[in-house]
């Protein structure tokens, strides 16, 4: 890919902290097609129960969790290791695959902290998208939370491939949710694409910045699509109203996120 073009760079700078004043941080409505909204909620303690005797973790609704965790026969894809609990020790992190498993507990993340404990918590996607094979990505510092945050790949398309971000907060690990989607699938990231669809995710000038390409019409112009968005507690927040272009193909390339997607310009561990 061609430089970064500081023009369109500047243009974009411009614009996001433009954003920033408009419309603070609600979001209006739905997002179309890359991502979500939630009111995320960090507590590692759902609303209580009825009936039900308190459950430790959300975890425990998957009851195979416990034991595929600790299998390392059910590894899929290596581990990355860093300090995602933010103690200044080094965790290791790596996604289980358990063809087994009942729906939404498929997948899990596990993390390993120094101490040889567990943590874990399931990726509910196994029949969003054509391929589930999750892998951790990367372990990135997304803001002001202790530690760095994790991104896993959670699926794939035909082009196109879809991750996910994690925190560990106390002793559970996390989906970092977009402002108000409550539903995990709808806090899910696309990056690369084809021709007919790109999509980016990057760190750009302290927010987390998720775009779409997609052709207009019959000329050689893409419709650019771009949100920022910024770690609230463990809520992802967008930072203003979509910011929309018009551009040519030769000119994606003067946005960051379409040339170090997924992340690569977020501090990494
Ligand atoms: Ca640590």
């Amino acid at each position: 890919m061609p430089h970064v073009k500081r023009l369109f760079l500047s243009l974009l700078l411009v614009s996001l902290m433009g954003c920033d004043g408009e419309d603070g941080t609600r979001s209006s409505g739905p997002e179309p097609t890359t991502s979500p909204t939630q009111v995320a909620s960090p507590s590692p303690s759902p609303p209580p129960l009825v009936t039900a005797p308190p459950s430790p973790t959300l975890a425990s609704a998957c009851p195979n969790e416990i034991a595929v965790r600790s299998d390392e026969s059910l590894r899929n894809g290596g581990s990355v290791k860093g300090d995602v609990d933010g103690d200044g020790t080094h965790e290791e992190v790596w996604a289980v695959v358990d063809d087994e498993g009942g729906p939404g507990c498929v997948g899990f993340l596990v993390v390993r902290r120094a101490d040889d404990s567990l943590l874990s918590t399931a990726l509910p996607f196994e029949t969003l998208f054509g391929t589930f094979d999750p892998r951790v990505h990367a372990l990135v510092d997304l803001g002001p939370l202790a530690g760095y945050e994790i991104s896993a790949f959670v699926g794939r398309g035909a082009s196109t491939e879809f991750l996910a971000l994690y925190a560990v907060s106390g002793d559970t690990v996390v989906q970092l949710k977009i402002n108000r989607r409550p539903e995990p699938e709808r806090s899910v990231f696309g990056t690369y694409g084809s021709v007919g669809h790109l999509s980016a995710i990057d760190c750009v000038e302290g927010h987390l910045v998720v775009s779409t390409a997609v052709p207009s019409g019959e000329s050689v112009e893409y419709r650019v699509k771009r949100l920022g968005y910024e770690l609230q507690g463990l809520v992802l927040a967008r930072t203003g109203p979509p910011q929309r272009d018009r551009v040519d193909a030769d000119e994606l390339s003067g946005y960051p996120e379409f040339v170090s997607s997924p992340l690569g310009s977020c501090p990494q561990a």
